[in-house]
């Protein structure tokens, strides 16, 4: 039986694919009221076909809990925050839950860490805790990193047909481990050690954010010259070994804009591209906002009130909001005090977050002459129509009106 412990936006479908397959699975979580949804039958954030796969889960028999379980197989999916100030990682919820995991397991038990992890955090937060508690590694506990690659919009897919790593302390006890997942991933499973794992994983996101970083430089370049950005790529992009990514209004999300941190402050001093795409995509939502301005000027728009930000995801068609751009933007504009002024609205964000948010395109639309789209969701795609009689600033390419500009 696997407990897996963190059940958020890796532990759950994780916990669920698992269940699915025919495995054993109790989902372990300290937040009550998230066990207590999930217990009642409901799933607790949207994800193409995750409602399907619960219902899945759940018939064969999953189970959801606030305790830990006796087993012999855990797999930590807890997150792992850095701090803002160290860019160093905030391993503290790892740390609690391989706690909690020792107070309970057998000697023989395996402890998967899915979590996103900065190289040597498993050598310098997790294995002194399992020795602390008088385990031998290797022959009491073994010791697994396995990290995920499944990127919101398409988890369930990605789970399924990904490929992925095992890191392990022995050959043999990431052999087992890649048995147990294979159950359910059809891609190639890699067996390494944990350190490799480790860095894999951070080298990842760091490569997408290193290459949007050169989009959104372009962005700039072309900008201060009067160059039509979307064009150059799309040309470039018919070189048979070039492959330019899209500019946007920043990076958000957990992943790709929090990884490349680690590096940062692991390796002061080495990583110096690695810094600079950081610092090129966290400066995107003030271009943004520089943006807003200048075309706020050129349309004598002089009122802050009738300008809309569309979205406040980090992405496109998905609920989740962490380090997005537009909370960002909301930050920097706080400092100039117009944040209370500004228009917002999400079609995914049903509570209220911000200020001056609206629940419906419509009556968003009716309140402001400047609409900024700093998420593409489906929904504004399809409308695109509406916005004929507005000033566009659309982030990301997709509205060709004649009141449009572009970043
Ligand atoms: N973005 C751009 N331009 C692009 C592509 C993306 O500006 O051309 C922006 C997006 O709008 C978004 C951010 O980058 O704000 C990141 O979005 P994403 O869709 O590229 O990636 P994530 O953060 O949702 O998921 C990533 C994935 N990693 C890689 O593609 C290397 C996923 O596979 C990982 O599992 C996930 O991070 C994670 O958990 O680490």
């Amino acid at each position: 039986m696997i407990n897996v412990v963190g059940l958020g936006y890796i532990g759950l479908p994780t916990a669920l694919m698992f269940a699915s397959h025919g495995i054993e699975v109790v989902g372990t979580d300290y937040n009550k009221e998230l066990v207590d949804t999930l217990n009642a039958g409901k799933t607790t954030f949207e994800e193409e076909g995750l409602e399907e796969l619960f219902f899945h889960a759940v018939k064969a028999g999953i189970t959801f809990s606030n305790e830990y379980i006796s087993t012999d197989m855990y797999i930590v999916a807890v997150p792992t925050p850095y701090n803002k100030f160290s860019k160093k990682i905030d391993a503290c919820y790892v740390v609690a839950a391989v706690k909690s995991v020792m107070e309970v397991c057998p000697k023989g038990a395996t402890v998967v860490i899915e979590s996103t992890i900065s190289p040597g955090t498993i050598d310098k937060f997790v294995r002194p805790i399992i020795e602390e508690n008088g385990f031998i590694i290797g022959e009491d506990i073994n010791l697994v990193h396995a990290p995920e690659r499944i990127i919101p919009g398409n988890m369930v897919y990605e789970l399924k047909h990904n490929s992925r790593t095992i890191g392990a302390d022995s050959r043999e006890i990431g052999e087992t481990v890649k048995k147990l997942y294979a159950s359910f991933c059809e891609g190639e499973i890699i067996v390494t050690d944990i350190r490799t794992a480790e860095m894999t994983k951070v080298v990842e996101n760091t490569f997408r954010d290193i290459n949007i970083a050169f989009a959104n430089e372009l962005a700039k370049i072309c900008r201060s010259d009067n160059m039509d950005v979307y064009e150059i790529i799309r040309i470039a992009n018919h070189h048979p070994r070039v492959n330019i990514l899209s500019p946007g209004p920043g990076v958000g999300g957990h992943c790709i804009s929090v990884d490349p941190w680690f590096l940062v402050g692991d390796y002061p001093g080495l990583a110096n591209i690695i810094l600079a795409a950081r610092k090129i995509n966290d400066g995107m939502p003030e271009f943004v906002l520089e943006r807003i301005y200048n075309i706020m000027k050129e349309n004598n728009v002089t009122d802050v009130g009738r300008v809309g930000l569309y979205g406040l995801t980090y992405k496109e068609d998905v609920d989740d909001m962490r380090e997005s751009p537009t909370l960002q933007m909301l930050e920097n504009m706080e400092k100039h005090l117009s944040q209370n002024l500004v228009k917002v609205y999400d079609p995914f964000i049903k509570n209220d977050v911000v200020a001056n948010q609206y629940h419906d395109l419509e009556k968003f639309l009716n309140d402001i002459d400047l609409i900024v789209v700093m998420v593409k969701h489906s929904e504004i795609r399809e409308n695109v129509e509406k916005l004929k009689d507005k000033i566009v600033l659309d982030c990301h390419n997709i509205i060709d009106l004649p009141k449009s500009y572009k970043l």
